[in-house]
């Protein structure tokens, strides 16, 4: 066969097979059998060597044409195999953007969160500041001076978490408020929200850790009238115009006089239901007039100045509010809980 007639046979086997290419990787495979290295087309040039000196340019130049040729027709099928196969990707990956994703997961303030921010709302409403403290105390701020003696009871290492003698978990957010009453001037009003420790075992309506938030007001002439005030406004504030609330004799150590303080019942007004087993009224704070011996070792002279102060349990609260009856589930992290509350 001449060389013009074996490079006609394979431009037509070639154009043959460009013809039922079945994807890129077949044509790159035809490019390295007729043009590669090792290839049809550079073994004919190879063999150039052979044939009579005056025979080589024409057949040079035969060779080189139908490597363009060829070139040129399986560059045409590459750009066409690529067409079709973006032709094919577009088809099968298109994404639908009218289609409705998942929804997001959205989040929820705890039940103790939400509280205590109705507790901030209302007293910063009537001129109180927020300050918080310290959860690890001084034995002399935590118990010292809110006039609880070496030997309380509510200092036994079975109530209180100790570090060490000197330190320990806070009991009551009332360290935070005798910081401020040593390093301020009265008029002092402030609310204390945080977390408090107490050596309690964990069941339905105890816990280790919670959360209270206390008030303090220290000025000339601050009476028990100012304390009841306050507090009225607070609970129909929290709970409706119509609630009332009363007050109980009570004791405690910093205050004097102390009481408890009830609420009429928010679920059934007073009638007597489960909630405030048939009494008609629930507990909600403790409260009094603080103790002028707390006073003078803050450092304010209670012949001047007077004060009222209260504590609030910000887990009662929470529980009685949303119907939370084991104070466990406030602890949990279970989000089944939040996502009631939202
Ligand atoms: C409760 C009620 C109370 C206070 C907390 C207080 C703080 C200072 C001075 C005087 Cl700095 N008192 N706080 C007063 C009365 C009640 O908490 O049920 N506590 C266990």
């Amino acid at each position: 066969m001449s060389i013009s007639e074996t490079l006609l046979e394979m431009k037509r086997k070639a154009g043959e097979e460009l013809d039922h290419l079945n994807g890129t990787a077949a044509l790159e495979a035809l490019r390295v059998k007729v043009l590669g290295k090792k290839g049809e087309l550079t073994a004919l040039l190879k063999g150039l060597g052979q044939l009579a000196p005056e025979e080589r340019p024409t057949a040079g130049a035969q060779i080189n044409e139908a490597r363009e040729w060829l070139t040129q027709r399986m560059d045409e099928a590459a750009a066409h195999l690529h067409k079709l196969e973006r032709d094919a990707a577009l088809k099968t990956e298109t994404i639908d953007v009218t289609e409705p994703r998942p929804l997001p997961k959205v989040g929820a303030s705890h039940p103790i969160t939400l509280v205590m921010n109705d507790l901030i709302d209302c007293f910063t409403g009537m001129g109180f500041e927020v300050l918080q403290g310290p959860e690890v105390e001084l034995d002399h701020y935590n118990f010292e001076l809110m006039n609880i003696p070496k030997n309380h009871p509510s200092r036994d290492a079975q109530d209180t978490f100790y570090i060490d003698d000197n330190i320990v978990l806070r009991t009551h957010t009332s360290p935070m408020q005798a910081r401020a009453m040593l390093t301020r001037k009265p008029p002092i009003r402030i609310v204390c929200p945080g977390r408090v420790y107490r050596a309690d075992e964990v069941d339905a309506t105890h816990s280790p850790v919670f959360h209270q938030m206390e008030g303090l007001v220290v000025d000339e002439h601050v009476t028990m009238a100012d304390l009841r005030g306050t507090l009225t406004t607070f609970a129909k504030q929290l709970y409706g115009a119509d609630v009332e609330i009363r007050f109980r004799p009570s004791f405690f150590p910093f205050t004097e006089p102390s009481a408890e303080v009830d609420l009429t019942c928010p679920a059934c007004g007073g009638k007597g239901c489960h909630v405030c087993k048939e009494t008609g009224w629930v507990e909600i704070l403790g409260c009094g007039m603080v103790n002028p011996k707390v006073l003078e070792m803050c450092g304010i002279d209670s012949h001047r100045y007077s004060g009222f102060a209260f504590g609030i349990g910000l887990e009662r609260l929470a529980m009685r509010r949303y119907g939370i009856r084991d104070m466990r589930l406030l602890y949990e992290g279970d989000a089944r809980l939040l996502s009631q509350l939202r």
